[in-house]
């Protein structure tokens, strides 16, 4: 018996204790053995042996327990002494990100028509000719149309050159009255300073009965819109020509870097142009057969708004991805 108990005090793990543990009272161990051994012992001695083997089994089981209880205490004291921290050590502080700032400028124009209840319609990039141009009064042989400033696939589908095809896929399944924009990227086959081949557009659409939207309105809303973007600017409209509206115009704003005094940003003519729009075209409303109506759009590019609201110089920063860009638009 000494010597299973100095073998229990002995030894130095929770494994090694197990062994023990099984040699002493698993099926085959020890006390198996010993009980087995009645058997062949005289009636009388039976009870006095069997007495003494379970004393000496309620022993070695408690010193067992009191082993076990001894060496996870350890256990746990080397840990906590081996996983102790320092909780006055610097630590790493997450930095903060940031929205880019095309989409920070997304959000301002959206948030300028949401306040006016325009609704906001989005489509699919992929197009077919029909939305994206001959809906839109581009009819065949156009040169917007041209392979050198669209991307098509085999199949004769593309991808839209601009956000119109979203106001025609509107008007096909909606009647007047339409109030609403179009966000979204678009698609040209042209790369330098001021292009890049993916931007973003919002363009916008009013349609309601002949006589009730006019250029008047357009003119106002458009104003509205540019101070709400610029502050304090002048506005003012030049005539232009766009296959899908008509009478059409571009819009400048007075060049927010040198109030209008001539600088390099605007060419020195004091000016900047930021949208285009007219009333839309009647060979438009044709198309979606929609009769008696008038209606007026606009469209924009929302880097270039970006640009001119962040005073980014190259286009071509905006796509860089370039943390040093921006981690100055928090
Ligand atoms: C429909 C009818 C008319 C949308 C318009 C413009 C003028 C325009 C450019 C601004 C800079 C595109 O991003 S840009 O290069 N857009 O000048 N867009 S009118 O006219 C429409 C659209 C849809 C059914």
């Amino acid at each position: 018996m000494q010597n299973w108990e100095e073998k229990i005090q002995n030894v130095s793990s929770l494994d090694e204790l197990e062994k023990v543990r099984i040699e002493l009272f698993g099926k085959k161990g020890y006390f198996a053995a010993e009980f087995e051994k009645l058997k062949n012992l005289p009636n009388e001695e039976k009870p006095k042996v069997a007495k003494e083997l379970n004393v000496a089994k309620n022993r070695l089981q408690g010193l067992l327990q009191a082993r076990k209880d001894e060496l996870l205490a350890q256990a746990i004291e080397e840990q906590l002494k081996n996983e102790k921290i320092d909780v006055s050590l610097y630590g790493y502080r997450a930095s903060k990100g940031a929205l880019h700032p095309v989409k920070q400028t997304l959000d301002q124009i959206i948030e300028y028509f949401l306040s006016l209840n325009y609704a906001i319609e989005t489509g699919p990039l992929i197009e077919e000719d029909f939305y994206n141009f001959e809906a839109l009064n581009l009819p065949k042989h156009h040169p917007a149309r041209d392979m050198q400033d669209t991307f098509y696939f085999a199949d004769g589908t593309l991808l839209r050159t601009h956000t119109s095809p979203v106001q025609i896929r509107t008007m096909q399944k909606q009647k007047p009255p339409i109030r609403m924009i179009s966000p979204g990227a678009v698609f040209r086959r042209d790369f330098d300073l001021t292009h890049t081949p993916m931007f973003h557009q919002v363009e916008g659409l009013v349609v309601d009965e002949a006589g009730k939207v006019s250029f008047a309105n357009l003119k106002f809303i458009l104003q509205d819109f540019l101070h709400y973007m610029f502050g304090d600017v002048k506005v003012r409209f030049r005539p232009s020509f766009f296959p899908f509206t008509e009478p059409s115009a571009e819009v400048d704003i007075s060049c927010i870097f040198c109030q209008g005094e001539g600088c390099r940003v605007c060419s020195h003519t004091g000016w900047l142009e930021v949208l285009g729009c007219g009333m839309v075209d009647p060979n438009v409303f044709e198309a979606v057969g929609y009769e008696n109506v008038s209606g007026y759009a606009f469209g924009l590019g929302v880097e270039r708004f970006a640009m001119l609201l962040y005073r980014i110089g190259d286009l071509r920063s905006l796509f860089e991805g370039d943390l040093r860009l921006l981690e100055q638009f928090k």
